[in-house]
């Protein structure tokens, strides 16, 4: 597109009603490309996104939860569930009157993820997390290590806490898991449909916890466990296939208490990490690190001479790991060339 067809679509993307000066106060003002201030804007906390509506939460006034839509001047800006945001327009007396967001603040982080390993469609799922909750089902579906993996590492590359909830302790037991992942410094809570949640409400307490993992693994059960009125709807897992539903279609922020916020999201099949580098990969397995001080310079770790190899004959907890760890090596390499 040419340089005046650029400015004349920018121009569209503005908003009139931001710009109409009032009679007589702004009778003056000039108009310039300055973006606008947005004197009363509010401020408050995505908690849903669906096809281009947003229910933003407001502590200021009153605890509401507000419908709004994109303002156009934010263009193709994404927004996603966890963004602070400022929303004009807000009408407290009738909360299904739409407001406007115009302004996604600056994001402490977000959690990315891409459809596979190659570039250019990598997404961010939710914004301004402390902690990754990756929700494995002991059993039904079964747990995917390499999918536990990979959410890690996408979890440290956000600089947010990844955590394991367990969950269906009451088919079969989390024991490997905890060995496997307590021995890398990622607490393993266990969980059933009746457990006790109180050491999990202990890891959860003041912080913004995302749920992550693939579907009719319990995270809408967990968090309707959690937040009594959250009415999550809950699917049972298909008989044939073993496999979850997709019940939940789309993230929710709810709150626990003032502090302490939980993101449900939808079932995932994949972690794709067209953004992580193989240093960055590797980081997520500390692990298999300490046993890489001991290969040949420029080993690749896929053959039978690398020092890890050695180092899972005698520790088979690395097993699944160093497995799962040259698989990504190779996705990320294929995903390169
Ligand atoms: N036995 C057993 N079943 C559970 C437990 N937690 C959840 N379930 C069942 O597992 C099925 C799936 O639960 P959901 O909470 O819908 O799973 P989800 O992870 O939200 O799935 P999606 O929304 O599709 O991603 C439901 O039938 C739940 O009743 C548990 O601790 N033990
Ligand atoms: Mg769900
Ligand atoms: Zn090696």
């Amino acid at each position: 597109m040419d340089f005046i067809g650029e400015c004349v679509n920018k121009l569209q993307d503005y908003d009139e009603d931001d710009f109409r000066s009032r009679p007589g106060k702004y009778k003056s003002r000039p108009r310039s490309k300055d973006r606008p201030k947005f004197e009363n804007a509010l401020t408050g906390l995505v908690i849903t996104v669906d096809r281009g509506r947003f229910t933003v939460h407001l502590n200021e006034p009153n605890e509401i939860d507000i419908y709004a839509v994109k303002a156009r001047e934010l263009g193709r800006k994404g927004v996603v569930v966890g963004d602070l945001v400022e929303i004009v327009g807000v009408d407290i007396n009738n909360s299904e009157n739409m407001a406007r967001i115009v302004k996604v603040m600056e994001r402490k982080n977000s959690l990315q993820k891409s459809a596979d390993d190659s570039e250019s469609n990598e997404r961010s799922l939710v914004s301004n997390i402390d902690m990754v909750a990756i929700v494995v089902a002991t059993a039904d579906p079964e747990p995917n290590p390499r999918l536990i993996d990979r959410t890690i590492i996408a979890a440290r590359l956000a600089n947010a806490q990844p955590l394991i909830i367990a969950t269906k302790t009451d088919i079969s037991s989390s024991q490997t898991l905890s060995d496997i992942y307590q021995a890398l410094d990622i607490p393993v809570v266990s969980i059933s449909k009746n457990s006790e949640l109180d050491e999990l409400l202990d890891i959860l307490k003041d912080k913004t916890t995302v749920l992550i993992g693939p579907s009719g693994v319990g995270k809408s059960t967990l968090v309707n466990r959690l937040v009594p009125d959250a009415q999550r709807r809950t699917g049972a897992v298909n008989d044939v296939t073993g496999q979850g539903k997709h019940t939940s279609t789309s993230a929710f922020a709810l709150r626990i208490d003032a502090k302490t916020w939980i993101i449900d999201t939808p079932g995932i099949r994949s972690f794709g990490l067209a953004h992580a580098s193989a240093d960055e990969i590797l980081a997520g397995f500390p692990d298999l690190m300490q046993a890489t001080t001991k290969c040949s310079k420029g080993c690749s770790h896929q053959d039978t001479s690398c020092a890890i190899e050695a180092a899972a004959f005698e520790n088979p907890v690395l097993l699944p790991r160093l497995d799962s760890f040259r698989r990504l090596l190779v996705s990320l390499e294929q995903a390169d060339g």
